[in-house]
């Protein structure tokens, strides 16, 4: 079996370096575009970092393949094959980025045979560096993550994201599946404004679970095996096995937990990020 430690180091390192780039542009007036939705926002950074990250992996591995926010959104094919593929976002909390709401991440995971085999999730404002490679631990700059462990939901911290969708239905579903569990009651229900990092919350502990219905692939890969290999649990919002392009995902302290957040929130539909003719994530398109 391959071992990946040479991506995973080489990731972490461009991920490092690429972060000079966003934090150079943090404090400053951004220019914004809306992709698809007026909450939906691209800057020229998102699109340099993407460029700069895509094109130093390129060089030193020529043969893999790319899935990358900004490249889907100006109009290249999602499709995730057994190839090595590195799967990109270059600034996860984009809004946050444009409003110097210091929570942004560059997440980067890789997969062979359509399975993940490590994720980078680096929060650039906090300096925190989030890994896991499959089997092998997750960490977080360095020292080992373990996940609550919390079995009971009425002690739970809930990160969710209000996402970029704003039609009729994905507003009320979002918002009751809030009052639910506020009402069942939880400690908490919490959102940073990136799904990374977000999620790396519940591999460290913080928070005891994370759900969100919308996101993409390239918001969640890496997280996943973060959570995974901090102990937890990773699955869709209707309980069956987690899956990166259904954009519907829960990770939880345990099963316990994440089976009774499945009871409890509801999805809106959403096409699939690999179905062909789902345009959500491309520019000017909903
Ligand atoms: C964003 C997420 C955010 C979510 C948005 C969007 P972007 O990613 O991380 O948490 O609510 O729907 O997907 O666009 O900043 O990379």
């Amino acid at each position: 079996m391959a071992n990946w430690t040479d991506c995973l180091n080489f990731g972490i390192s461009i991920a490092k370096q690429a972060s000079e780039v966003v934090l150079s542009a943090f404090q400053q007036h951004k220019e914004v575009k809306l992709k698809s939705s007026p909450a939906d926002l691209v800057t020229e950074t998102d699109q340099r970092v993407e460029k700069i990250l895509i094109s130093a992996i390129r060089n030193r591995y020529p043969q893999h393949r790319f899935i990358g926010e900004e490249s889907v959104a100006a109009g290249e094919r999602l499709e995730l094959t057994d190839s090595p593929t590195w799967i990109i976002d270059p600034i996860d909390g984009t809004v946050n980025f444009v409003h110097r709401f210091p929570f942004v991440a560059i997440s980067i995971a890789f997969t062979f045979n359509k399975q993940i085999q490590f994720g980078i999730v680096y929060s650039c404002v906090e300096d925190k560096l989030f890994y896991a490679q499959r089997g092998g631990g997750a960490f977080l700059n360095g020292e080992p993550l373990y996940v609550s462990g919390q079995q009971d939901i009425s002690r739970c911290v809930v990160v969710t994201e209000i996402g970029a969708e704003r039609d009729d239905v994905a507003l009320s579903t979002t918002t009751s599946n809030i009052c639910r569990l506020l009402k069942l009651p939880v400690h908490g229900v919490r959102a940073l404004g990136t799904a990374a990092v977000d999620m790396c919350q519940v591999a460290t502990g913080g928070a005891d679970a994370y759900y969100h219905i919308g996101m993409h692939c390239w918001d969640i890969a890496a997280s996943a095996i973060i959570v995974q290999e901090a102990g937890g649990v990773v699955m869709d919002t209707d309980g069956s096995e987690f899956d990166m392009m259904s954009r519907r995902v829960i990770a939880a302290s345990s099963a316990t937990v994440a089976d009774r957040i499945a009871q409890v929130i509801q999805a809106f539909p959403c096409c699939r990020d690999d179905e062909d003719n789902c345009r959500c994530g491309a520019t000017g398109v909903n």
